[in-house]
């Protein structure tokens, strides 16, 4: 810090994951944290929805506004009408999912469930492991075999590269699976390509070889699963041979996988939430979690998998939401088709959207229906953000919001075991504000007079820290205060699985795969209109749309990498503008021919701003809102699309 100002942002050193280095996107933050874009003061809209034009209000209109429209709202169409939108701008608890829920809750507005990233694979891991638990990153430096499947580590989890650097000095192998040959795969010593969502069918295939081959660990097999009778039934249907046609993986190379996954040790899987973004996805994160079960794998330090590790942070997450403040339970309407809530939902209709922490805008599925809805006149448009992004562009009243070196929270964590309290250490810039204030201002402005929507940020921490989990033991305000992070009460080292709480059930009744509709083994029909399988997966220097105002971010997430293979026939070369189009709508990218990804995948890396394109649009407009197979998620990776050179 410098006169007020913060000069510099680190990692901190004493961090046992972190280790003193942030990711390339937050070592710019503080560009974004100055920037001339930020929102300072509440405005209230004067242009068309979604032309961007916006005048200065004071937060005394702004709160009597919103607050007399959603009674009104509420006294014509009932409490359901109002839908709150809020996902992952912030880890923090108390300004992702604290005084924010108990105002919806205490309004009766209708509830939202909050799929758009991670319900499929959480829902898959629930029902094979019976809890959202994987190794710790500090164990992967003992692993032999390291296999990223469908996790781009050194774009989306950097943190834990230098493990696997080390793992791989003391003679690990790496491998990863994956359509896309980004960073991580090009480092990687052996990289499948796998044709996309069609991971179960190679998790089968090896359990297969592994079964036939007797490699699996008997011991903890008979121990700690059941069902294997059943599974030595189900994988005959899936031999190498016909494994290979499915996910293009040779029959030879999925034996050689198998063999090598089932006899090294330890061995470990990070998966990331890369699979379970197609409409496969439940299965493929059953399928490949139920590897490390077959082979023992959870027993040895270093070994296992990891695609979350977001159960354990067992907070008191009902008393911070108060759930009952909402005594008659209302509708729960699902984010990932946020389009179809706007435009065809009855019964009540939504007639006010409440938006925070989230730019549906550019992020959710079927983009067209999604901006058809947030264009209606009838509807009332609240954001609360810390930039004009796409869907602020929408707003009817616009709420400028702090960041998190502004406010004060508590962080959990998906990918590591530490909880961490974070102070603010710079003053709210112009009349900017927390989530948590906003929705204490409203509550007042509402007249909700319950003591709750007097909670100081403190007490709600109290709250979160006094579930009485085993897991919190020890972990105090104070605690916090004094140390930062504290790693959570867990065994040293924590094997989550070694011992497992409960059996694990292979449930092989359900292990059936059908390839994706919208895949090359899909819809024929479908895909003789749209033959190339788009990928829109995590950009390197951005989070989502986050510091999707930033123009080289804009120059990354314009590109689209394509196989000569399809790119010739197309008379398309690199640097080329083209269009991608199917049923739902078209955006327009530049190609770049290059090795990144095999024939008849196409990849660009997401979330552009729409608003940064000439059509205005990104790829989601592309992406159907079908829903994933378990959790009600959406299928970004599954997406049928033809892609024409225009004219230059
Ligand atoms: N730099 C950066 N870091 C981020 C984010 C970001 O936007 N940028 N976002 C954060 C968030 S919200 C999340 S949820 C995590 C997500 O982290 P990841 O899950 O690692 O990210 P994704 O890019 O969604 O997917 C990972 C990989 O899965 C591959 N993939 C796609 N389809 C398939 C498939 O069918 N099978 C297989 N095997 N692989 C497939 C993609 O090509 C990609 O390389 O990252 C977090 N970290
Ligand atoms: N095509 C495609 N689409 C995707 C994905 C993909 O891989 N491909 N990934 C999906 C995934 S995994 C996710 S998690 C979602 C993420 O989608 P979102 O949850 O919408 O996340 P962001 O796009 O980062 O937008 C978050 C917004 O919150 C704002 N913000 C940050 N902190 C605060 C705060 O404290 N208060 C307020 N009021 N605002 C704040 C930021 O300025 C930012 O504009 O996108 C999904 N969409
Ligand atoms: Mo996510």
């Amino acid at each position: 810090m410098r006169d007020g100002q913060a000069v510099q942002l680190r990692g901190d050193a004493t961090h046992p994951v972190t280790q003193g280095f942030v990711c390339g996107k937050v070592a710019r933050y503080l560009e974004r944290q100055y920037s001339p874009e930020r929102l300072l003061h509440p405005q209230k809209r004067i242009g068309a929805k979604g032309e961007g034009r916006f005048a200065r209000i004071s937060w005394d209109e702004a709160l009597e506004t919103i607050a007399a429209r959603l009674n009104s709202i509420r006294a014509e169409h009932g409490a359901e009408a109002v839908l709150p939108y809020s996902y992952a701008g912030t880890m923090g608890l108390l300004n992702g999912a604290g005084m924010d829920r108990r105002f919806f809750h205490r309004l009766g507005a209708s509830r939202l469930d909050r799929t758009i990233c991670s319900s499929a694979g959480g829902a898959a891991l629930e029902s094979t492991l019976g809890a959202r638990l994987g190794t710790e990153p500090e164990r992967f430096r003992h692993a032999r075999l390291i296999v990223a499947w469908g996790a781009n580590i050194l774009a989306t989890n950097a943190h834990l590269w230098p493990f696997i650097v080390q793992a791989r000095r003391n003679g690990a192998r790496f491998c990863v699976i994956d359509p896309v040959r980004d960073r991580t795969a090009a480092l990687a010593d052996k990289h499948f390509f796998i044709h996309p969502g069609s991971d179960a069918a190679l998790a089968l295939g090896m359990m297969r070889v592994i079964l036939d081959e007797h490699l699996e660990d008997a011991d903890y097999v008979a121990r700690h699963t059941t069902g294997i009778g059943e599974l030595r039934k189900k994988v005959r249907d899936y031999p190498p041979e016909r494994v290979a046609g499915l996910t293009g993986i040779p029959a030879e190379q999925i034996r050689a996988l198998a063999r090598e996954y089932a006899t090294t040790r330890p061995a470990v899987i990070r998966l990331n939430y890369g699979v379970q973004r197609s409409e496969r996805g439940g299965l493929s994160v059953r399928a490949i979690s139920l590897l490390p079960a077959l082979t023992g794998a959870w027993k040895d330090p270093g070994g296992g998998l990891q695609l979350t590790t977001s159960g354990a942070f067992r907070l008191n997450r009902a008393g911070l939401e108060m759930p009952e403040l909402d005594a008659r339970g209302a509708r729960t309407v699902n984010m990932s088709r946020l389009g179809h809530a706007l435009t065809e939902l009855d019964t009540p209709p939504v007639k006010a959207l409440v938006v925070y922490n989230s730019n549906p805008a550019a992020i959710a599925p079927h983009q067209n229906r999604v901006i058809e809805g947030l264009r209606r006149e009838d509807l009332f448009t609240v954001v609360l953000e810390q930039f004009q992004t796409d869907t602020a562009d929408y707003a009817d009243i616009l709420l400028p919001a702090t960041t998190f070196l502004e406010h004060t929270d508590l962080y959990f964590a998906y990918g590591h075991y530490y909880l961490q309290l974070a102070r603010p250490v710079v003053a709210a810039p112009g009349e900017t504000k927390s989530n948590v204030e906003v929705f204490r201002l409203l509550a007042r402005r509402m007249g909700f007079e319950d003591p709750c929507f007097g909670d100081s940020e403190d007490g709600m921490i109290r709250t979160l820290l006094g579930s009485g989990d085993p897991f919190l033991g020890g972990i105090t305000l104070e605690r916090l205060e004094r140390e930062h992070f504290v790693r959570l009460n867990l065994p040293d080292p924590f094997l989550p699985f070694a011992e497992p709480a409960r059996k694990i059930d292979f449930q092989a009744a359900t292990l059936d795969y059908q390839p994706p509709v919208e895949s090359r083994h899909g819809d024929t029909a479908l895909r003789a209109l749209y033959p190339l399988e788009l990928i829109t997966p995590k950009n390197h220097d951005s989070l989502n749309s986050s510091f999707g105002h930033r123009a080289e971010v804009d120059r990354q997430t314009a590109t689209l990498a394509m196989h000569g293979a399809d790119a010739a026939p197309r008379g398309i070369v690199s640097g080329d503008r083209v269009r991608l189009f199917n049923a739902r709508g078209s955006c327009e990218l530049t190609a770049e021919v290059d090795g990144a990804v095999p024939p008849g995948v196409v990849r660009a890396a997401s979330v552009r701003w729409n608003k940064r394109a000439p059509d205005r649009r990104n790829t989601n407009v592309l992406v159907s809102d079908r829903l994933t197979d378990l959790g009600g998620g959406p299928v970004f990776y599954s997406c049928l699309i033809q892609v024409e050179k225009c004219a230059q």
